[in-house]
């Protein structure tokens, strides 16, 4: 069978000074004597029968057949007209599937009446553009014509057997593969009941396949179907079906996998497996259809996840040397036949409607040649904190980076040495020294292997060794006394654990900073209230050695072991604390640092908290 891969490079067309390949009567390619050079827009492209230097203005044809696929488009007769689409048509793309005009319901409308002038227009496109065609399709339960659908049962293989060799001989030598058959399965598995299959049983297959041998030996000859993508019921029908007839001898090439996706249902299950399965019977597989549709309106994130799709198709291919190419069931969203078909659908193309490139076309220029299209690297990441350190780690968040294409992940360093990759937006770094100050950053990637700049740097100190148990928390803090100028302070505390081990409380203080004004030096305290036990909180006044503004003293609160530990999300819950001078001589409370006028509980940095005397959370005044 023609085409041997890989095949020789195929030239920019819009080489004015290069002759075009010449192709042989079977459609195969022969490389003539070619012009040095091809301009690209992003420099020149050698050709000839070295592989092209690959450059960011390669087509998407030119990306695949230098890894040895070609990259085909469907189109259809009335889009001819379209000259920005053909523009694009006739240039990005090495092979060509007429959406339309090649079916049943065009080529023979009435019995025995051929017409073949719209397919007749999409071959003279595709040889004037230096494309081959995938003919579609000669037999298919959809788009008969009414005759056909109403023909006797006795008089069914007699058209379809004249229906194909009228129209394969018709092409013969112009036609690179037939979808001979197409969608033969219902999505169980079981055969579909249509005029073939009701008339002649499962053997319309290999009749069909064998009759289209005969009118045009050197052309493919696929089953094509869709939902056989992964594996699954479906998958296994055509996989069975194409083991029997490869072991009867019936001419079958190849199968062909329509890929009409959806983000919404998921990608395929192991569709590189699944496609590897049937090379593996000595058979070609090819994506035929290629579309990825999402609910409508589409965002960048419906975009990302369908470039995502459209990637993994395509590495799929690439990973199997059998896979000859892949076909978009029309490349822009203009001409796409999802909206017509799938309401509130859409967007399910390369090109958006204006013909602009997606992410999704950049994904698949990536795929096929990693690095040459995409060199913008993701913006770098924001908002790097500490959201926990324990005696031996440091936990990180940060907000997520942007890609023209989609982010990969992201690279987290120590000290300007990576130690972790990472596709979420936190990492815990584990193993470290005790009461030790390490920097960090993060870099973002793209799949294209663009990293971005590195993210403001932050310092994490790990807690003072001697136990565990220590992860992050907060303080929350609200005022229960209404009168500043009184003889009593009451702050009230608590504790909310934010990380994800359990917080033992026995290795827990916290400050409460305040001015003590005149009269007796010292201090009572009280715990009036305390949710985990009052019995179980501890308090003494600090005099502060060096008195800060708004701040000469400080009541430490800690906490018995009969306080437990605080599991990972819970509160202490309310802890009401008060203190006096031993004269009750008053205080002025307005200018007190850990002081604040809320009488509801809130997350506070002023009062401070310490675990086995390392401060832990909250900023000392
Ligand atoms: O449905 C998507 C594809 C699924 N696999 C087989 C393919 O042959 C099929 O292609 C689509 C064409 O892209 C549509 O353009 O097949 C449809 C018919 O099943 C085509 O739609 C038909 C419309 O339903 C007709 O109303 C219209 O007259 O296209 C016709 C020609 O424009």
């Amino acid at each position: 069978m023609p085409f041997p891969l890989p095949r020789a490079p195929r030239p920019r067309p819009s080489a004015s000074a290069a002759r075009k390949p010449v192709r042989s009567s079977r459609g195969k390619r022969l490389v003539c004597t070619l012009a040095a050079v091809v301009t690209a827009a992003s420099g020149l492209l050698a050709v000839g029968a070295a592989p092209p230097a690959l450059a960011a203005g390669s087509t998407l044809d030119q990306l695949a057949e230098a890894q040895g696929r070609y990259f085909g488009s469907a189109t259809d007769n009335p889009e001819l007209t379209d000259t920005p689409y053909t523009t694009v048509l006739g240039s990005e793309f090495g092979m060509i599937t007429p959406g339309n005009s090649m079916k049943w319901d065009t080529t023979e409308p009435q019995q025995g009446q051929f017409d073949f002038s719209g397919g007749d227009k999409i071959v003279d496109f595709a040889q004037a553009h230096n494309q081959r065609v995938r003919g579609h399709t000669l037999v298919w339960h959809s788009q008969l014509p009414g005759w056909m659908s109403s023909l006797p049962a006795g008089q069914v293989q007699a058209a379809m057997e004249s229906h194909i060799t009228k129209e394969a001989s018709h092409y013969k030598g112009k036609i690179y593969a037939w979808d001979v058959v197409n969608e033969p399965f219902n999505d169980d598995g079981t055969f579909r009941a249509d005029p073939f299959y009701n008339a002649m049983g499962e053997k319309y297959i290999a009749d069909a396949l064998r009759t289209a041998h005969a009118a045009d030996p050197d052309a493919k000859l696929y089953i094509n179907d869709y939902n056989i993508e992964g594996t699954g019921a479906k998958a296994d029908a055509m996989y069975r079906l194409a083991s029997d007839l490869k072991s009867q001898g019936v001419p079958l090439d190849g199968i062909g996998f329509q890929g009409h996706l959806a983000i919404q249902y998921g990608f395929p299950t192991n569709m590189r497996q699944n496609l590897q399965r049937f090379a593996d019977l000595g058979l070609d597989v090819a994506i035929t259809e290629l579309d990825v549709r999402m609910q409508l309106p589409s965002d960048a994130t419906k975009l990302a996840t369908q470039a995502d799709y459209y990637r993994q198709v395509t590495n799929a291919c690439l990973a199997v040397s059998r896979c000859a190419g892949i076909t978009v069931w029309d490349f822009d969203d203009k001409y796409s036949w999802v909206p017509s078909t799938f309401s509130g659908q859409g967007a399910a193309c390369l090109y958006d409607e204006n013909l602009q490139p997606k992410p999704a076309y950049t994904a698949v220029r990536d795929s096929l040649a990693p690095g040459v299209s995409d060199t913008t690297p993701p913006s770098a990441p924001t908002g790097l904190a500490v959201s926990g350190a324990t005696d031996t780690s440091v936990s990180l968040t940060w907000s997520a980076s942007t890609d023209n294409v989609g982010v990969s992940g992201y690279d987290v360093y120590r000290a300007g040495t990576k130690v972790s990759s990472t596709t979420s937006t936190s990492f815990t770094d584990t193993g470290l020294a005790a009461s030790t100050a390490y920097t960090y950053t993060v870099k973002a990637k793209d799949a294209a292997g663009n990293v971005s700049a590195a993210s403001a740097a932050v310092t994490a100190t790990t807690q003072s060794g001697g136990g565990t148990g220590t992860g992050a928390f907060k303080v929350q803090y609200k005022n229960n006394d209404s009168a500043p100028g009184d003889n009593q302070i009451k702050p009230g505390i608590q504790i909310v654990n934010t990380g994800t081990a359990p917080l033992d409380l026995s290795k827990v203080t916290l400050r409460y900073y305040f001015t003590g004004e005149g009269g007796a030096s010292t201090y009572s305290t009280w715990v009036d209230y305390a949710a985990l036990g009052a019995a179980n909180v501890t308090q003494k006044v600090v005099a502060m050695s060096t008195p800060k503004a708004g701040a000469d003293h400080y009541l430490e609160v800690g906490f018995t072991t009969g306080a437990g530990s605080l599991a990972a999300g819970k509160s202490t819950g309310d802890i009401q604390t008060r203190l006096n001078k031993t004269d009750w001589s008053n205080f002025d409370e307005s200018d007190d640092y850990s002081r604040g006028t809320n009488t509801a509980y809130a997350d506070t940095t002023k009062v401070t908290a310490y675990v086995s005397g390392t401060l832990v959370t909250g900023t000392e005044p």
